[in-house]
């Protein structure tokens, strides 16, 4: 397994509308094993893979043991009320925002064993499976932002983009127990 490197705010990839997975292969398999891996050394609850610079309709998820990989998800339906909550994006470092979305969302998706399943996500993992069905269809939390909100969210990320050459974040893996340990050179 791999950790792959993380498309940020400005690669064209992120905005490209992802192509539906026909057959589940053993490739498809091997990109979800190094997405979750990826998610998990970035800290993150979900990934999609226009954020590893693919263009497969899939996305990984795992909000509190709560883990799935989902491959051409689409939501079947959606609940009221709305709920307003911070969301961060691993492809937007540092840059936070209230987004308004339902509370409860059903999704259906195909599973890595081929599957077709329908799961219903409330709270923290509904607005999970949305944020990561959004990257599939070329959509950022940034773009339901009010105009002043996302206007000084891009002003900070002008700054903020200068840390990811190429528009390209590279996860670090750090040993366990290395964090702040001084007698670990930083790489
Ligand atoms: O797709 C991504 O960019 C991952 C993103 C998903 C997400 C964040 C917040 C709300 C919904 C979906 C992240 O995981 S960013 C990390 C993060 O914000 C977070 C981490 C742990 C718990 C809660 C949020
Ligand atoms: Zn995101």
């Amino acid at each position: 397994m791999s950790i792959l490197d993380i498309r940020v705010l400005g690669d064209p990839v992120l905005r490209k509308p992802t192509v539906r997975v026909t057959e589940v292969t053993d490739e498809l398999r091997n990109l979800i094993a190094d997405m979750f891996e990826t998610m998990y050394a970035a800290e993150g609850i979900g990934l999609a893979a226009p954020q590893v610079g693919r263009t497969e309709r899939i996305a990984v998820v795992d909000v509190e043991g709560q883990k799935f990989a989902l491959i051409n998800p689409e939501i079947i339906a959606t609940e009221t009320p709305s709920d307003k909550a911070e969301e961060g994006c691993l492809s937007i470092p540092d840059i936070y925002g209230d987004v308004e979305r339902p509370t409860r969302v059903t999704i259906r998706f195909t599973d890595e064993t081929g599957s077709e399943r329908e799961e219903t996500g409330f709270a923290l993992l509904g607005r999970c499976f949305q944020h990561e069905i959004d990257h599939l269809d070329g959509k950022l939390f940034i773009d339901y932002l009010s105009p002043l909100k996302r206007r000084a969210a891009l002003a900070k990320w002008e700054k903020a983009k200068a840390e990811y050459p190429g528009y390209v974040r590279k996860v670090r893996t750090e040993p366990a127990g290395a964090h702040n340990d001084p007698d670990v050179p930083e790489m």
